[in-house]
């Protein structure tokens, strides 16, 4: 039987600089009109509270520190998250994040490793999310949250008061078929565990989310999911920025989040990058609710 905490807390962050393309600024807002509420309430979640990050939306002029773009305001909302997420820990909450573009996790990540001492992560995503200052292509923040959370990019976790690095023993990458040059060394240089497509294809998807629990559980007073909408296959999900053919089918995504639930260790999570602009048939955002159900204990029968 699932042990999922039934008291989650929504913390919305409208923010899209880290994607450098507007859009996912509308995540929260499409996520909630696609259902969000109650479908939780239709399989006993109490929802406790639901804030909003007070995050910059329009930019004055681009900043940028090193080579990333509008760093300060990536840095600032990751500060803010980090308070709303620490906030819903302490009393006792399953904080959901609803993104917003993947430089929220940065905050998400803050806020969790000040009251888990050992936390684990799973992250669901077409990317490896590992790049650093120096090896971004594009500069946008959204493609570097692990590597600041591991402590690999010269902004770092614990730049954000109170929070520590996560330990990349305990970092499992799920559904990744687009990784750059400098996130493979890295990935390879750290030992850190990715199942590719190529993985999920050749194992199954029960097989890579049970060796992805066990990694991420072992040990752990924590176990944090982050589900970028890209880890899906476009031809399912088209509302996001990143699109990459040859993801994971709705259908397997839905049975890996079913998995997370009934291991019971789920203690928070991200659901990121859906666009509003372009997730024009709202089916990407709806696939973000059922799954934010599923992950939350929702059975079929
Ligand atoms: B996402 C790319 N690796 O760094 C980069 O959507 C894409 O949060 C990052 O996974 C995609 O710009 C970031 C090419
Ligand atoms: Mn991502
Ligand atoms: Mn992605
Ligand atoms: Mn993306």
């Amino acid at each position: 039987e699932t042990e999922v905490n039934k008291k989650v807390r929504l913390i919305r962050v409208p923010f899209w600089l880290g994607c450098g393309r507007a859009g996912t600024e509308l995540g929260p807002e499409s996520i909630m009109r696609a259902g969000l509420l109650s479908q939780l309430k239709g399989i006993g979640v109490e929802v406790v509270g639901d804030s909003e990050v007070d995050c910059t939306k329009h930019p004055a002029g681009g900043t940028a520190d090193g080579r990333i773009k509008y760093f300060a305001e990536v840095r600032e909302m990751g500060r803010l998250v980090s308070e709303h997420v620490s906030r819903a820990v302490e009393s006792g909450f399953f904080p959901l994040v609803l993104g917003g573009d993947h430089s929220v996790a940065i905050g998400s990540l803050a806020g969790l490793t000040a009251h888990y001492r050992n936390l684990g992560v799973i992250w669901f995503d077409a990317h490896a999310d590992l790049n650093t200052e120096e090896t971004s292509p594009s500069g946008n923040a959204h493609g570097i949250p692990l590597a600041v959370a591991l402590g690999r990019a010269r902004f770092k976790l614990t730049d954000i008061p109170g929070a520590s690095l996560i330990r990349k023993e305990r970092l499992v990458l799920v559904g990744v078929r687009d990784i750059d040059p400098g996130e493979k060394e890295l990935i390879r240089s750290e030992g850190i565990a990715c199942f590719t497509m190529h993985d999920i294809d050749k194992l199954g998807m029960k097989t890579v989310m049970e060796r992805a629990i066990a990694i991420a559980g072992q040990g752990t007073d924590g176990v944090h999911l982050s589900l970028d909408l890209d880890a899906l296959d476009p031809l399912e999900a088209a509302g996001v920025g990143t699109p990459v053919p040859g993801g994971v089918s709705y259908r397997e995504a839905h049975f890996a989040m079913e998995l997370l639930a009934e291991s019971g260790l789920l203690t928070s999570a991200d659901i990121v990058e859906v666009n509003g602009v372009l997730d024009y048939d709202r089916r990407t955002a709806r696939h973000a609710v059922e799954l934010a159900a599923s992950m939350l204990g929702k059975r079929i029968l």
